[in-house]
């Protein structure tokens, strides 16, 4: 997180604890009790994200003492200090870390990587709230708000979330939340938003209060990227769902309370090999429309389990090998079809949730990273579902639609010219012509602050280069990262995060679909490192 300067203080017990000594091994230079602690707050904090807290590689290298040891302290030193192309932030010269801290993380990655602790149901009861009883909740909407055009926006590292207004631009609420919030989810009804934190926090607000607040709060682990509610008609708001990276899980809880109900591992054999893996992370998890079912993506074993919630205490999980590294992904345009990204095996796994089944696994560009995707009707190719890409500019199209576009079906139909390298997410809409692209990890300034937009009629007439940092006019400080578009529910604008560091002004811009021009920026004080943005309606219907 390049532009982030987090004071988050982990509590001690939710940080990796013990069984090494730092500085016991011929050769490797040794740690004060004092520097290994600051090592392994700054690792969780920065690098186990990519890395794996047990530091085996997953979208970075692995980290592992063999390795590290082999590489030694020069190499590790600048590689911190000046990253590289492939992804690695410079943490030295963009003044993230400082040079005492890029020391300490070349010598602590030379260190045997410590055990964090387990978070099961005794740690996750103590932790569960239920803010507002159920029958103390409002049996109809209290309020004004225009619901559905809400957006649910990440500040990132002041640990909230801010709804905003899509109507007005009017921020409605900020409200405290886990830190980092990494995504919002809206449940069935449409009635409760959920978000995760990265401190594996997860808040439910209820959007039918007087004035939307928090109703219910656990923690499910140490450190998670994803929730998820169940969608099967019947089921709706049943069931909430929540991935951990630390431990490696996922919990079923309650859908009005958040109680926990069932703890699964995902430890386990990876799918190819069949060797055992003690971290595989739990990334993307979507609810399927086709079966009473959760769709959960785990990374490193490279497997996509259907846990099926009809019976908790009987529980079924039908583990499909697709591909290692799954990260994130969405649905195609009829909902059928989950798209997965398994990101450093240049592919996405197509998961039919009907048949139950993996459909196809496809070759892409350098490292997709979809976030959701993008569907659209091509001209000639017809329903497509599109990613972007961190590794490369290209945009690969896969055709969604084996019916009557058999030909393109599950495979790149093409790839197109992006904005740029450092991709992370593509946007359109059902009404819109537009495919809007992003590229905020790469290297170039002009890149960016930028994002670029082509007509999904006319691919071949280019992209168009729109200065969004510009647009917001916020100065000179800090690099004013350009990150994720999300439509309001008519389709009609789309709304870019412009990231800057936690001191820094950042700003969301709103550009109409349309006219492709500047028309509102929403800055305010209280807008601090936005990031992730959800409309209410959109992100109920999986509409992107
Ligand atoms: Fe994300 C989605 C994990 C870095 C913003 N991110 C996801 C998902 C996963 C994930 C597993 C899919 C969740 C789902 O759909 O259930 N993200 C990770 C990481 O492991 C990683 C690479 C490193 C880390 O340490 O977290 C990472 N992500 C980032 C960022 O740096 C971003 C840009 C800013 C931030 O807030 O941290 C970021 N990730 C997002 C957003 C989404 C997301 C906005 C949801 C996109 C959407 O449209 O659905």
């Amino acid at each position: 997180h390049p532009d982030s300067e987090s004071t988050y203080e982990p509590s001690l017990e939710s940080l990796p604890t013990d069984g090494a000594q730092p500085g016991v091994h011929e050769g490797v230079p040794t740690m004060t009790v004092d520097e290994f602690n600051q090592g392994r707050k700054i690792f969780f904090e920065r690098c186990a994200g990519c890395h794996g807290v047990l530091r085996n590689g997953a979208t970075g290298p692995a980290l592992t003492t063999d390795r590290t040891r082999d590489l030694g302290y020069d190499h590790l030193h600048d590689f911190i200090t000046y990253g590289s192309p492939a992804g690695m932030p410079n943490w030295g010269t963009s003044g993230e870390l400082s040079e005492e801290q890029v020391d300490i993380m070349a010598r602590y990655v030379m260190q045997d990587p410590p055990m964090p602790p387990e978070w099961g149901m005794e740690a996750m009861k103590e932790s569960w709230k239920v803010v507002v009883p159920v029958d103390q909740r409002p049996t109809k909407k209290m309020n004004d708000l225009d619901i559905e055009n809400l957006f649910s926006v990440t500040l990132r590292d002041a640990g909230q979330i801010a709804l905003i207004d899509g109507n007005n631009y009017e921020i409605k609420y900020i409200i405290d939340t886990g830190y980092a919030v990494h995504i919002s989810r809206v449940s069935a009804s449409g009635r409760y938003l959920m978000v995760i934190g990265r401190d594996a926090k997860v808040d439910m607000i209820d959007l039918w209060m007087k004035d939307p607040s928090i109703v219910a709060t656990i923690k499910v682990g140490l450190e998670a990227r994803s929730v998820e509610t169940s969608k099967m008609k019947g089921w709706e708001d049943r069931y909430a769902i929540a991935g951990a990276y630390w431990p490696p899980q996922f919990t079923i809880m309650d859908g009005e309370t958040l109680e926990p109900l069932k703890i699964v591992s995902t430890r386990g054999m990876t799918y190819d090999e069949q060797e055992f893996h003690p971290e595989p992370r739990v990334a993307a998890i979507v609810a399927s429309h086709y079966n009473p079912e959760f769709v959960v993506n785990v990374k490193e074993t490279g497997k996509v389990l259907l846990v099926n919630y009809e019976d908790l205490n009987a529980l079924q999980v039908t583990s499909i090998d697709a591909e290692r590294f799954l990260h994130d992904g969405g649905f195609d345009s009829s909902g059928r079809y989950f798209m997965v990204a398994a990101n450093a095996r240049n592919t996405i796994a197509v998961i039919d949730t009907k048949e139950r089944k993996l459909t196809k696994l496809v070759e892409v560009g350098t490292t997709p990273h979809p976030g959701r995707g993008a569907n659209f009707i091509h001209p000639e190719l017809g329903p497509v579902w599109a990613t972007s890409h961190l590794g490369d500019d290209s945009i690969a199209l896969i055709g969604t639609d084996p019916e009557n576009h058999p030909d393109n079906a599950w495979k790149m139909a093409a790839s197109i010219d992006g904005l740029g390298g450092g991709s992370l997410f593509i946007k359109t809409h059902p009404n819109s012509t537009n495919l809007w692209v992003d590229a905020p990890l790469n290297s170039e300034a002009d890149v960016y602050h930028s994002v670029g937009v082509l007509n999904i009629n006319n691919l071949d007439a280019g992209i168009e280069v729109l200065p969004i940092a510009e647009w917001a006019d916020l100065g000179d400080e800090g690099a004013q990262r350009v990150v994720q578009g999300e439509y309001n529910k008519q389709g009609t604008e789309i709304w870019f995060s412009v990231w800057n560091g936690k001191a820094e002004k950042s700003a969301i811009v709103v550009v109409d679909d349309k006219t492709r021009k500047l028309k509102k920026v929403i800055k305010d004080d209280r807008l601090v490192t936005p990031t992730g943005k959800f409309n209410v309606y959109n992100t109920q219907h999986d509409i992107y």
